[in-house]
């Protein structure tokens, strides 16, 4: 995982980058150079704003749309992790097409005026499959992976120099005219490093050495690395950089913070993880006024886990949470406060970068962090740390109220155009809609054969290890053993028979003479558990067939090459000589379901087999239907909550693993609705397989689309007017306002209108988006006047003005006012 802030790097508007043409130039006209204040990229000192994206989480029809919300959010740069494992899935086998075109992905952050980071790793975490490493290089002898190790440095230095050879081939680095400014080596190195002793600190100058020789005339990173050698910059990866780095090992590096946690990915089990954008806001306006320059959002946009690329336990759904949604959706008002503070950030650029900063203490909790220059440059953060108290500070000469734990912007050191805690951007709700004409979904069902040892063909003493033995081919191994047992033993029987399995992880489902038993699996914190379900025997032979399955190959920690997961040992208790251990007893081994081997979700592979009409339930069952496309142009989801554990394929390929059954602490599934990206999707008779592994009601799934049509805007008299609103002209910061106000603003997303205002009230609303209430004062005229501002609108802005709501200013006179508002968009009728 990385979450990546840069301060002190602004992406510069065309109006703000005319006013830096004058700006001394310190490094060389082109490439990237820098110092210890910040990075020059093509000779300039920059603020960046970063953000990470990754190519394979999103379908390359999605890039565009998804780059250019990006940067209207105000991001300059956007940060990629390189995928070792999807470009190689075979060794010398080399895939750079389609969903893999890196090179394409690349260009087309610079089409978009953008610049790029470039995390080669290869080793990259990112709770990706094995951490991006292929899974053959397990299998080379004699490798360590991330050591001094001959095998490992042999193949991660061939990887590297070929990626870098494939960016210099295409001109892609800034040196070369190009967009990607920035490479990384390695990954939070720091957190192994001492398990693997004295090879670690030599792998790790190596890598280092390694990547700088490779000369791309860009620096390269090293995040979490506080021994990052030679000019390899170390930055910052966590939650809030502003105060836990130490900073760069060097006075002449730049602080970079290269991942900066937009929220927490999820895994399988977890309750729902938020991280509030007033939480976010803080970090990043600290970091900056701390003398960063660069601050990376991790995730920006996190997309989607297709098919199996998610390391063990993760969700299909990857940062939903982030500013862009799973489905490339604004989330409000994280997106748009966001926005604002870089705005703010922008607005300050020229006292950031060429500024003397200080620091002005006015108690425990609050300060001004100042940065003035030449020409009376002079730009402020007040800040006030305490979480639960307000606080009013006096900063030459004039009196500015603090919320809690906030963060106040002054680009000019007089007028606050933002505030981490006063959110005056809009905020909205999302929410799904059963397509129509989607949903005749008419299913047909085809049942796995559970196999005996006879038709198992690989046999063993013992169960095999499973993720040596299926090599990743298949999340699925099967353990078959054969049992026989007289009468007079099932007689002598002292209870119930019970079945025992102890597993290393990750799931198991257990079938007893062709039945299925029961489940069991362990989490992505404790992966091993021990199943134990009672069954029935009879005399002569039974048959005992595990199905052990993984939920991705593990991405983190030390020796990842060790790992083992599986069914371990087998008893059967009951027995009046019981225990009986049936684990040496013999086992058959048969990788992958027969399903998957016929390719059975697409449309050849699906007339392979016979097709029955679906009856209820089963485990181990396919289920066949097909759709027509949803109506409109929102995205499109499919919701799994009636099913339990599997896999969801659309138009042959796969959506991602599905596991609604498994319950976060809260009783609710971490996950039961999954994205069909509209690229998966022709106009009619969409394919769509699900393979379900325990049970479930196939006719509860519901395809579905997904809006944020529900817009709010709660903003209060003493919030700042939106920093959009600001410009900067001859150092002045000014705005054409005449009475700078709040104002609530609201805008529609595509190119829809607001049809309905659900809710408008000036005076105490309370609430949030989706769920506003009114207060005790509420102006009688409040939906008068916003439907005059808003209805029929693409977007509106009304003023917090009382003259307006409240002439005769009878309205709970000694309360501050807030305008709370919520409309519903659609299209023109
Ligand atoms: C990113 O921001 C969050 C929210 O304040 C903070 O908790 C986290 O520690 C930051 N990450 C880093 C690497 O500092
Ligand atoms: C692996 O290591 C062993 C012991 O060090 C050595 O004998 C063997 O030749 C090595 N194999 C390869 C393929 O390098
Ligand atoms: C910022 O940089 C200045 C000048 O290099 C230094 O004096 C100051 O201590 C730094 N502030 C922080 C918070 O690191
Ligand atoms: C700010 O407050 C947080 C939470 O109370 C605390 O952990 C942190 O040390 C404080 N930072 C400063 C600079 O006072
Ligand atoms: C309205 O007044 C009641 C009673 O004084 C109070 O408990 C409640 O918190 C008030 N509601 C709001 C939204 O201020």
């Amino acid at each position: 995982m990385m979450l990546t802030i840069t301060s002190r790097g602004l992406f510069l508007t065309a109006l703000v980058t005319q006013l830096f043409v004058s700006v001394v130039s310190n490094g060389p006209a082109k490439g990237v150079t820098y110092d210890g204040k910040s990075l020059f990229i093509n000779g300039r000192r920059m603020l960046l704003f970063s953000g990470s994206i990754h190519y394979p989480r999103c379908p390359p029809e999605m890039w565009p749309n998804i780059f250019k919300k990006a940067k209207e959010g105000g991001l300059n740069v956007i940060q990629t992790y390189v995928f070792w494992n999807i470009h190689e899935p075979v060794q010398g086998q080399f895939n750079f097409e389609g969903d893999y075109d890196l090179v394409k992905y690349i260009k087309t952050i610079g089409e978009n005026g953008m610049y790029a980071t470039l995390r080669v790793g290869p080793f990259i975490e990112a709770e990706w499959n094995y951490g991006g490493l292929p899974v053959w290089l397990k299998h080379v002898p004699n490798i360590t992976f991330r050591s001094d190790n001959e095998p490992f440095m042999y193949h991660m230095e061939k990887f590297t120099k070929m990626i870098i050879k494939k960016m210099m081939d295409e001109k892609l680095f800034a040196s070369q005219g190009g967009p990607i400014i920035l490479s990384q080596i390695e990954n939070e190195y720091n957190t192994v490093q001492k398990a693997y002793k004295e090879h670690g600190t030599a792998y790790v100058h190596w890598a280092g050495d390694m990547a700088v020789g490779l000369n791309t005339g860009v620096p390269w990173i090293m995040c979490k690395q506080s021994d990052a050698p030679g000019s390899v910059i170390n930055t910052c990866n966590g939650r809030n950089c502003g105060d836990t780095f130490v900073g760069p090992n060097s006075p002449n590096k730049p602080i970079l913070w290269t991942e900066n946690w937009t929220a927490q990915y999820r895994a399988f089990g977890d309750p729902p993880s938020q991280r509030t954008a007033e939480d976010i806001a803080f970090s990043i306006a600290r970091f900056f006024s701390k003398n960063g320059t660069l601050a990376n959002y991790y995730m920006y946009y996190g997309g989607t886990n297709f098919g199996r690329t998610t390391s063990s336990f993760i969700t299909t759904r990857y940062y939903d949470e982030a500013p862009l949604d799973e489905y490339g959706l604004q989330r409000e008002p994280k997106w748009g406060h966001l926005r604002n503070l870089h705005d703010a950030l922008k607005l300050s650029q020229k006292a950031l970068l060429w500024g003397t900063p200080s620091l002005q203490e006015f108690s425990d909790d609050t300060e001004a962090r100042v940065y003035e220059g030449k020409g009376n440059t002079c730009t402020a953060f007040l800040s006030n740390n305490n979480t639960l108290l307000d606080a009013t500070v006096e900063f030459r000469g004039v009196k500015y109220y603090l919320p809690p734990r906030s963060i106040s912007i002054l680009p000019d050191c007089k007028i606050v155009v933002y505030n981490s805690r006063m959110i005056v951007s809009q905020h909205n709700e999302r929410r799904y809609k059963d397509s129509n004409i989607a949903n005749n979904l008419q299913w047909t069902m085809f049942k796995e054969t559970i196999p005996t040892p006879d038709t198992s063909p690989l046999k063993f003493v013992e169960p095999l290890e499973h993720f040596s033995t299926t090599k990743d081919d298949s999340d699925y191994l099967w353990f078959t053993t054969s049992l026989k047992l007289d009468a007079t033993q099932l007689n002598s029987a002292t209870g119930r028979l019970v079945l025992e399995i102890t597993s290393l992880g990750h799931l198991l489902h257990a079938f007893v003479n062709g039945e299925y038993i029961g489940s069991g699996h362990g989490t992505l914190i404790r992966k091993n558990f021990v199943f134990k379900k009672p069954i029935s025997l009879k005399p002569g032979i039974n048959y005992i067939s595990i199905l052990g399955a993984t939920v991705g190959f593990p991405d983190s920690g030390s020796y990842l090459e060790h790992r083992v997961a599986g069914v371990r040992a087998i008893t059967l208790l009951g027995l009046k000589t019981s225990p009986l251990d049936l684990s040496r007893k013999g086992w058959s081994h048969k990788i992958s379901l027969d399903g998957e081997k016929n390719n059975i979700f697409t449309e050849q592979g699906s007339q392979k087999v016979k097709w029955t009409k679906a009856d209820k339930g089963a485990a181990l069952t396919w289920y066949k239907a097909n759709f027509d496309a949803p109506e409109g142009n929102d995205p499109v989801a499919i919701q799994m909550e009636t099913m339990s554990k599997g896999m969801v394929w659309v138009n042959g390929k796969s959506i991602g693993r599905y596991w609604p059954s498994y319950l976060s602490p809260l009783g609710n599934p971490s996950q039961g609705i999954y994205h069909i990206p509209r690229a998966f999707l022709k106009p009619k008779e969409n394919l769509i397989v699900v393979l379900e592994e325990m049970g479930g009601k196939v006719e509860g799934i519901k395809i579905q689309t997904v809006n944020r049509d529900t817009i709010c805007s709660i903003v209060r008299e003493d919030y700042p007017p939106n920093a959009k609103t600001w410009r900067r002209e001859m150092g002045v910061v000014s705005t054409k306002m005449k009475n700078p106000k709040p104002t609530a603003n609201l805008a529609c997303p595509e190119n829809k209108i607001i049809t309905h205002v659900e809710f408008a009230s000036y005076g105490d609303p309370v609430g949030e988006c989706g769920h506003l209430f009114p207060g005790n004062c509420t102006s009688p005229n409040s939906q008068k006047v916003v439907e005059q501002y808003c209805l029929g609108k693409a977007k509106c802005a009304v003023p917090l003005d009382k003259n307006i709501f409240d002439k005769q200013g009878k309205l709970c006179p000694n309360n501050l006012k807030t305008l709370a508002v919520q409309a519903h968009c659609g299209h023109q009728t």
